[in-house]
C-alpha cells in the first residue's frame, strides 16, 4: 500500500491530481481543508488536502504505469532527444490506440445523431394529436385546481402558518402576519399572491441592515461585541477587523476583556499578530477607559468581551459595569442562529439594559431556519448588521442579506 498526499484549490482539483497520479483504483483515506501558513495563507481560501492510497497490486497495474502527466512529459520527449527505439514504438502504439478510440466515439456520436433526427421527424407527425390532448388535460387540471382552491382558501393560510412555525417564528408574529395578509392579499386563493405579500411584510420587519457608523469628530469609533459564550464574538470581531484593515485601510486597535480563559486572549492575540493590529488586555471594567485613551491615534477600536452568563448575576453585573465604563459608540449583540427560540428570547431580555445596539447573527451555516433573526428583530426593534456563515476568517461574513433570510424563512428553495 502506498499513501500519498495531494492538495488542490478544491476537492475536485485534488481528486483530479489523485486520479492523474494513482489512477482510478486509488482509495481516498481522508479529505480536509488546510490553511497555508503565514500571513498570506491566512488571507487565502483554505486548500483541500486529500490523502489517497493505492494497493501495491493495483500499483503494478496503475501506479507503476506512467501517470498521464508523466506520459505527457514522455510524449514531449518524443520530439526531443529521445533515442530509444522501444520508447518511440510505445508512443506510436499509444497514438494508434487513441485514434481507434476517437473513431469509436465518432461512430457513436453519428448513431446518436441519426436516432435523434428520426425521433424528431416522428414526433412532428404526432405533435398535432398530442397538443390537442395536452390542451384538454391542462384545461381540466387548471379547472380542478381552481375548484380545490376555492374550497381550501383557508387551508392555504393554515399551511402558510405551518411554514412559519417550522421556521421557528414566534406565534405572536405568525398571528400578526396572518392578520396583515388577510388585509393585503387580493386573491386569497393564489399562493403566489400570498407569498409575494408575505415576502414584502417580512422584508419590512427585517428592515435595512446597518454596519458600523463611524464617528465624524476624528475620535476613534469604539465598537463592543457582547453575547453568550461560544456564539462567535471573537471570530466575528476578527473578520470585521480584517475587512476594515485590509479593504478600508482603517487604523485599528483591539481591546479584550475576556481574560477568563487563557485560550480566549491567545485567540485574539493570534488574529492581532496576523493583521498587525495592537492589542490591550484589560482585567477590570475600570481599565477600559485608559485602554481606549491609549488608542487615540486609531480610527476603530474593537472590544472583545467574555460571554458572561446572564444567569450568573455577579458576572453579569461586571459586564454591565464594563459597558457603562466603555461608553462604546456601537454595541453588537452577537447571537448564534443555532440558539433555540426560548434561549434567544431570554438572552435578549437580559441584554435589554443596553439602550442602543445592533443585532449580529452567526452560524447561519448551521441553522437551516433563521427564524430567530426575525423574532429578535421583531422583539427588539434593533437593526440587523452582519451575518456570518462559517468559521473561516476573513471570508465567512456579509452584511445581512434580508432577501435571502426571507427566502429561508418562507422556505422557497425547498
Ligand atoms: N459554523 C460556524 N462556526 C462559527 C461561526 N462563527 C464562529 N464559529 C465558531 O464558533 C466557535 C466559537 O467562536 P468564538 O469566536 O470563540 O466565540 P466567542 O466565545 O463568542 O468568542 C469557534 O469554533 C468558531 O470557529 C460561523 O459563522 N459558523
Ligand atoms: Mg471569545
Amino acid at each position: 500500500m502506498r499513501i500519498r498526499r495531494y492538495t488542490g484549490k478544491d476537492a475536485q482539483e485534488a481528486m483530479l491530481k489523485v486520479k492523474m497520479d494513482l489512477g482510478s483504483e486509488a482509495v481516498i483515506l481522508s479529505t480536509r481543508k488546510v490553511k497555508k501558513k503565514g500571513f498570506f495563507g491566512f488571507l487565502k481560501k483554505p486548500l483541500t488536502e486529500v490523502l489517497a492510497a493505492i494497493d501495491d497490486d493495483c500499483g503494478s497495474k496503475n501506479y507503476d504505469k506512467p501517470a498521464p502527466s508523466a506520459k505527457m512529459r514522455n510524449t514531449a520527449g518524443l520530439y526531443g532527444q529521445k533515442t530509444a527505439a522501444g520508447s518511440v514504438q510505445d508512443d506510436n502504439d499509444r497514438v494508434s490506440m487513441l485514434e481507434s478510440k476517437l473513431r469509436q466515439m465518432e461512430s457513436m456520436l453519428n448513431k446518436i445523431y441519426s436516432d435523434v433526427s428520426k425521433e424528431k421527424a416522428q414526433g412532428q407527425k404526432e405533435n398535432a394529436k398530442v397538443n390537442h390532448t395536452a390542451e384538454t388535460t391542462i384545461r381540466s387540471v387548471t379547472e380542478k385546481t381552481r375548484q380545490t382552491a376555492n374550497q381550501t382558501g383557508a387551508d392555504i393560510y393554515k399551511s402558510f402558518a405551518r411554514v412559519l412555525a417550522e421556521s421557528e417564528i414566534e406565534p405572536v408574529i405568525i398571528d400578526r402576519m396572518l392578520e396583515k395578509l388577510k388585509q393585503l392579499v387580493k386573491n386569497p386563493n393564489s399562493i403566489d399572491d400570498l407569498f409575494a405579500t408575505a415576502r414584502k411584510i417580512l422584508v419590512n420587519i427585517l428592515g435595512e441592515p446597518q454596519t458600523i457608523s463611524f464617528r465624524e469628530d476624528g475620535k476613534p469609533t469604539v465598537v463592543m461585541f457582547l453575547g453568550p459564550t461560544g456564539v462567535g464574538k471573537t471570530t466575528t470581531l476578527a473578520k470585521i477587523a480584517a475587512d476594515y484593515s485590509l479593504n478600508h485601510k482603517k487604523k485599528i486597535g483591539f481591546i479584550t476583556a475576556d481574560t477568563y480563559r487563557i485560550a480566549a486572549v491567545e485567540q485574539l492575540k493570534t488574529y492581532a499578530e496576523i493583521l498587525n493590529i495592537p492589542i490591550s488586555v484589560i482585567y477590570t471594567p475600570q481599565e477600559i477607559k485608559e485602554a481606549i485613551a491609549n488608542y487615540s491615534d486609531k480610527e476603530l477600536i474593537l472590544v472583545d468581551t467574555a460571554g458572561r452568563s446572564h444567569k450568573n448575576a455577579e458576572q453579569f453585573a461586571e459586564l454591565k459595569m464594563l459597558v457603562a465604563s466603555a461608553q462604546a459608540d456601537e454595541v453588537f449583540l452577537v447571537l448564534s442562529c443555532n440558539l433555540g427560540r426560548t434561549a434567544c428570547k431570554e438572552i435578549i431580555n437580559h441584554y435589554s439594559f443596553i439602550n442602543n445596539y445592533k443585532l449580529l447573527f452567526t452560524k447561519l451555516d448551521e441553522a437551516p431556519v433563521p427564524g430567530i433573526i426575525l423574532n429578535a428583530r421583531y422583539a427588539t426593534g434593533k437593526r440587523l448588521s452582519y451575518t456570518t456563515a462559517g468559521q473561516s476568517v476573513p471570508d465567512d461574513i456579509e452584511v445581512a442579506d434580508v432577501e435571502n433570510i426571507v427566502r429561508s424563512i418562507l422556505r422557497v428553495n425547498e
